[in-house]
């Protein structure tokens, strides 16, 4: 893939080629853990994929071999969460903590397009809860999973929880956030984790395979279909989407647009010639 850079961002960066985004957390001397700039700047750049007419899916990872994500950046971890050092924020020069990788979370749940985690290294803490709120996971055979949340003082009981026992069942969830264990890529393939495994040598290029076939089909199926599967575990939230996308759908329709259009004529809608459908 040729990609092209845009975006001005200091922790990550965003490249697009062929309608795919390509978002990389960029701090690998930490094995790419995030601080609250991190995820204010993941959070442009996940605004400027689903903006983007031309994207159709978007491809989440890590820089570098040794790690997707090693989750909250614990030298910046405070009393109340992870305080940023930026001079333009209030909340950070106030010294408060944010948690904000949760509105990430959900942010990733709520764009319309697939969202593949691309995981090489690991996969830990906050950051294995981010390949779970991904849509799909290609994985190299050098990827390790975990939790690591009572070990450092912490949970996930959200997604990281609730989503990750969907994935995985009850007791393999529990397992993983009560023993703190390490996984590996075939074990986290075994237990329906992750898509695929690939060799590290090949996970861009099959990564990439995985996005143009679905840039072949319909982008509004998939978007139904990326709502749909989200609805019942996104509760009432999750059914908004999917109504919103209806509406999306409705507003296409002659129908819907009979009663624009007289609303603006100042006449009264005539919606006689349209079926009362069985
Ligand atoms: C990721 C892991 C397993 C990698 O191990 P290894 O042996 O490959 O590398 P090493 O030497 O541990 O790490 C390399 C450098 O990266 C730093 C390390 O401190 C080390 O720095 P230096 O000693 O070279 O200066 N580093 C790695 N992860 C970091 C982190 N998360 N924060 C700050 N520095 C980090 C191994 O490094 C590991 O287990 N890391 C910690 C994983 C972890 O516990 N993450 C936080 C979980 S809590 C969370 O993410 C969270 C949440 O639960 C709820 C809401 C929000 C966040």
């Amino acid at each position: 893939c040729d990609w092209r850079s845009a975006g001005e961002y200091q922790d990550i960066r965003y490249e697009v080629a062929e309608g795919i985004a390509k978002i990389t957390i960029n701090r690998p001397e930490v094995r790419n853990a995030f601080r609250p700039k991190t995820l204010f700047e993941l959070s442009d750049a996940f605004n400027r994929a689903r903006d983007d007419d031309q994207i159709g899916v978007i491809i989440l990872t890590g820089q570098g071999d040794l790690a997707f994500c090693s989750g909250g950046d614990q030298r910046i971890r405070g009393d109340d969460g992870y305080i940023g050092h930026d001079p333009n924020d209030p909340v950070a020069t106030k010294g408060i903590g944010r948690l904000n990788v949760l509105d990430l979370q959900v942010q990733i749940r709520r764009t319309p397009k697939p969202v593949i985690a691309m995981v090489a290294g690991y996969a830990i803490g906050g950051g294995h809860v981010l390949h779970i709120v991904c849509d799909l996971t290609v994985a190299a055979d050098n990827a390790r999973f975990g939790q690591t949340g009572p070990q450092v003082g912490s949970f996930d009981g959200g997604y990281g929880s609730g989503l990750l026992a969907r994935i995985v069942g009850q007791k393999k969830s529990r397992e993983i956030w009560y023993l703190c264990r390490q996984y590996d890529a075939a074990e986290a393939e075994e237990m329906g984790l992750v898509n695929t495994v690939v060799p590290l040598a090949e996970l861009e290029r099959e990564t990439v395979n995985w996005a143009r076939q679905m840039l072949r089909h319909s982008p509004l199926a998939l978007r139904m279909l990326k709502a749909s599967h989200n609805a019942v575990d996104d509760g009432l939230a999750g059914v908004q989407q999917l109504a919103g996308d209806s509406t999306l759908l409705f507003y296409m329709t002659e129908e819907a647009q009979e009663g624009r259009n007289a609303y603006r004529e100042k006449r009264a809608p005539d919606f006689d010639k349209f079926p009362k459908r069985p």
